[in-house]
């Protein structure tokens, strides 16, 4: 029988609840002698323990996405740091887990350096990389796919992915989360990502996402329009990727990535101002052309691979959402009129408006301007926002209380990228805490409802309890992190470097309902519960990736909980 626990801890002050898969006594035991080093993981002595606290487990009935008959372990009464383990009447154990007010300050600095590893066109030293290191790579031109003779400089920004890749809409949505999070949660940011650019005086995070916005900036066409995206006609082998010397392609702009682009350059331009003006300046004029395009261009331009592409794709088949963000950013960056209207035409469309993924971007316009600009945006628009956000958050309550495992997924939503999905919700809950919370009032004109607040915060916790192992794997789902963290990202500089462990502090794809890569689809069997639909294999690029938006909604979703 298992017990299955948040690995990377819990905070003093909040909910603790670990899943077993059988009922009856728990208790909880602290570790009350710490190894020299101090490792937390289950070489510690036994003998040298108390209990601290015992339990009867709840009776949570069937998970339905698990297949598993679950019982909770409520120990939130447990306050006191230091390192714990829970344990049944059997005498099974849970990992073994910190209490502690920092427990997600090293995972917030993590998730967030992993970026760092993703850089292109530099080289990364053993200074700032450590073991990681890597010779410049993808240094090459790139010329349009529809017209090889035009040659263009694109340098830098992130590998998008396990891939070499470089998308605008997954661009703008990691930078687009990673903003956000610095912009209402600064106090979280203080660390030092140890990267070239630290201690220059700006929040390293801002100093990360500049990587990818100077690359985002070279990006557009002369019309304002954004290239799709930036990559070679097909994947890299695995290789290094200063290995890959591939023709790399600029594909044709398409609406949904110039929109993308315009909201993103927009948020930026107010996040950097008070750092850099000119800086700030540029990307407000890159919003604002790309703006342009797209009033030029009302009609969907779409993106479809080329027959011979198999790069990533990452088309969508409506682009108001898209324009909504980009209304919604331009209309509190500006305060303009026009920007008002054009929001209040997109919000007549059938949208989530509680979304955060690259296909729907809508949830980024009710962050824009519920947090923001609610003075800027008519009160009717305000109004349908706030509705939308605490409508989702409410239902998401409703699945993740169904849930054995506390999450708010239901067995259609293991998806490829499931922890997308699981973190993008656990955004959407801490927009609906902020704005039913004491900050209420001021964020976005609402009555404070502590309670309600308190239910999103805790639900949105519980995602992020998922995600470091409350789940049917047992698996933390994010590198170096946790008693039992998955080791084989399909990453090919983690494959191709020979060195045994990953970076520390990426995010998983996670379990997929329908396995599509070879390895996945041999090694589960039909029938497999969704959540169990995971494979720790470098080779499960449907199961196991990392990309640069799964990790991006992690970081903001920790910096909530880190925040003072
Ligand atoms: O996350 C994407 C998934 O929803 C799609 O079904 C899949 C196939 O088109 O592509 C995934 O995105 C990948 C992208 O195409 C390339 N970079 C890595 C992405 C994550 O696997
Ligand atoms: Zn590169």
């Amino acid at each position: 029988m298992a017990i299955y626990c948040n690995q990377v801890g819990y905070l003093p002050e909040k909910r603790k609840t670990a899943v077993m898969t059988s009922g009856g006594l728990f208790q909880v035991l602290k570790v009350t002698q710490e190894t020299t080093d101090g490792k937390t993981d289950d070489t510690l002595k036994t003998g040298a323990e108390q209990v601290v606290m015992e339990g009867n487990a709840q009776d949570l009935g069937m998970d339905e996405s698990s297949g598993d008959h679950v019982y909770a372990a409520d120990f939130s009464g447990v306050a006191q740091e230091g390192i714990y383990y829970v344990r049944n009447e059997a005498g099974d154990k849970s990992h073994q887990f910190r209490i502690g007010s920092d427990v997600y300050r090293k995972l917030q600095r993590d998730m967030t350096k992993a970026l760092y590893y993703q850089r292109c066109g530099c080289e990364l030293t053993k200074e700032y990389a450590g073991a990681y290191t890597h010779p410049c790579c993808h240094m090459g031109d790139a010329v349009l796919w529809e017209n090889r003779s035009v040659v263009k400089e694109v340098k830098g920004g992130w590998h998008d992915a396990g891939d070499y890749g470089r998308y605008i809409s997954p661009a703008a949505v990691a930078v687009g989360h990673l903003l956000y999070a610095y912009h209402l949660f600064p106090e979280s940011f203080g660390e030092s990502l140890d990267i070239p650019e630290s201690g220059n005086g700006i929040p390293d995070v801002l100093n990360e996402c500049r990587y990818e916005l100077e690359w985002m900036l070279k990006m557009q066409d002369d019309e304002g329009g954004a290239y799709h995206k930036l990559t070679s006609e097909r994947h890299a082998d695995f290789i290094m990727p200063q290995e890959d010397t591939a023709q790399f392609y600029l594909f044709p702009v398409s609406s949904m990535a110039t929109a993308d682009y315009a909201a993103s350059m927009a948020l930026a331009s107010r996040v950097y101002r008070q750092f850099d003006e000119s800086f700030a300046d540029r990307l407000f004029d890159a919003a604002l052309r790309a703006y342009g395009w797209l009033e030029k261009h009302p009609e969907y331009v779409g993106f479809k691979n080329p027959e011979s592409c198999n790069t990533g794709e990452y088309d969508d088949v409506c682009d108001f959402d898209e324009r909504l963000w980009a209304a919604a950013e331009m209309l509190v960056t500006t305060g303009e009129q026009k920007y008002q209207e054009h929001l209040k035409e997109y919000l007549t469309k059938n949208l989530s408006k509680t979304d955060f993924g690259w296909t729907d971007v809508s949830g980024f316009a009710a962050l824009a301007v519920l947090t923001d600009a609610f003075h800027k945006a008519s009160a009717d628009s305000v109004m349908n926002l706030r509705q939308s956000v605490l409508a989702e958050a409410d239902r998401l309550v409703t699945v993740a209380e169904k849930s054995g495992y506390g999450v708010a997924m239901e067995p259609e939503d293991y998806v490829w990228g499931s922890n997308m999905v699981v973190l993008n919700r656990g955004m959407l809950l801490v927009l609906a805490s902020l704005i039913t919370g004491q900050d209420a009032a001021e964020l976005s004109g609402g009555k404070p409802s502590d309670s309600k607040a308190k239910t999103y915060e805790e639900t949105a916790l519980a995602q992020m309890n998922y995600l470091l192992g409350v789940n049917a794997v047992d698996y933390s789902y994010v590198t170096g992190h946790g008693a039992n963290a998955y080791r084989h990202p399909h990453n090919r500089p983690t494959e191709c470097d020979g060195i045994e462990l990953p970076m520390p502090g990426w995010v998983s794809g996670g379990p997929f309902k329908t396995p599509c890569d070879e390895v996945g689809m041999e090694k589960i069997p039909a029938g497999t519960p969704p959540m169990k639909c995971y494979v720790d294999h470098a080779a499960c690029y449907s199961l196991n990736e990392i990309t640069i938006y799964w990790n991006s909604p992690a970081v903001f979703v920790t910096a909530f909980l880190n925040r003072r």
